[in-house]
């Protein structure tokens, strides 16, 4: 269960802190600090829910009850499959008399929020050297911006060098929006000729990483192309060409899912996950949506791990995923 940054990544003997290591009591600070922004973030979303959840509290759990939950979790994008899971878990469950009271139904809805969105291994395996780290994701959903959030993270918390790879060769915009990150973040960058096939770019990257002893490639991709099987295609063959460097490469490829585009977010999972394979997955934009479940749709039908969340357009706002969080947050605990 990723919490801290540092839980987050796998690193090579353990926890290698870098300069900006906290100490304990720090680290408990930084975590409460982070818990309340992010249930600020997620301020619109536990309006919705709460406003619902709270009025089902103080009824007798009937089925009226029922209803006005799925509605709420539905309308926070929990889908419909998921919602109906929960809602006749938890129906089941009050029947049984093992759920009494308004109370015991939030307590038991949050932890049953949390444990699907806890799906599978949400860590990255930061023990190769260097790291390939492929951000794939439809356009505007928050690959670039990712891309050098993550950047920075690795590099000023943990010391590592990394070099971001500017393989969204379609837009020459693109190309210099990642520079601005690496030059913010401090960090290696590699572009190619205008027009270079991204992954003659991903492999340049991937040999001067090689060359200069770099931990970390992280390499942008485009998000739109003329059809969305030419993007598949161009992935697919970004990720064969970095193979040829290493052929474990990319270690992980993160799936950017713009929180606000609600159900799309579950459909694009799915074709990226069986287009090209995804590791973990990026939910943007938490900070500026009524629909933060979305997180929970693609967990549960998918079991593809959110492994971190952006809440914002600075520097610091990427954060690791903590389900626990999460859904306490949405439900409004
Ligand atoms: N509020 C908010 N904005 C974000 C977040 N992540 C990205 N953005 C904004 O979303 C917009 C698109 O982000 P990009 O990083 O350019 O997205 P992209 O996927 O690289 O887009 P293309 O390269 O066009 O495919 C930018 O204006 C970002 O600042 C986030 O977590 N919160
Ligand atoms: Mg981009």
């Amino acid at each position: 269960m990723a919490r801290d940054w540092s839980d987050l990544f796998i690193l090579d003997g353990g926890a290698v802190d870098g300069p900006a290591s906290p100490g304990e009591d720090a680290a408990d600070e930084a975590r409460a600090g982070r818990f309340r922004r992010l249930r600020e973030s997620l301020r619109r979303t536990r309006q919705a829910l709460t406003s619902e959840i709270q009025a089902t509290l103080f009824e007798d759990l009937d089925d009226t009850t029922w209803e006005r939950l799925e509605e709420a979790l539905i309308y926070a994008d929990v889908g419909a499959r998921t919602t109906a899971k929960v809602v006749e878990e938890l129906e089941r469950e009050a029947t049984q008399g093992a759920i009494s009271g308004g109370e015991a139904l939030r307590d038991r809805l949050t932890e049953l929020l949390a444990g699907i969105a806890r799906a599978g291994d949400d860590r990255i395996d930061l023990r190769p050297k260097p790291s390939v780290i492929l951000v794939a994701g439809v356009n505007g959903t928050g690959k670039t911006t990712t891309a050098g959030k993550l950047a920075w993270h690795l590099s000023k918390q943990f010391g590592r060098s990394v070099v971001l790879a500017a393989g969204d060769t379609f837009r020459a915009a693109g190309v210099e929006q990642l520079e601005r990150w690496a030059e913010r973040a401090g960090v290696g960058f590699v572009k190619g000729a205008p027009d270079a096939d991204p992954g003659a770019v991903a492999f340049d990257a991937i040999a001067s990483a090689r060359r200069d002893g770099a931990d970390v490639v992280i390499v942008d991709t485009a998000g739109r192309l003329h059809t969305q099987d030419d993007l598949m295609a161009e992935l697919a063959k970004v990720r064969r060409v970095i193979a040829k460097q290493i052929p474990e490469a990319p270690h992980e490829t993160l799936l950017t899912v713009d929180a606000t585009t609600g159900q799309n977010g579950l459909r694009q999972a799915r074709l990226f996950s069986e287009a090209v394979g995804v590791d973990g997955l990026v939910l943007t934009k938490l900070d500026g949506t009524a629909k933060g479940g979305i997180a929970l749709a693609i967990a549960a039908e998918l079991g593809i791990p959110v492994k971190l969340i952006g809440v914002g357009e600075r520097l610091e706002d990427l954060r690791p995923f903590e389900p626990l969080e999460y859904a306490r947050a949405l439900v409004g605990q």
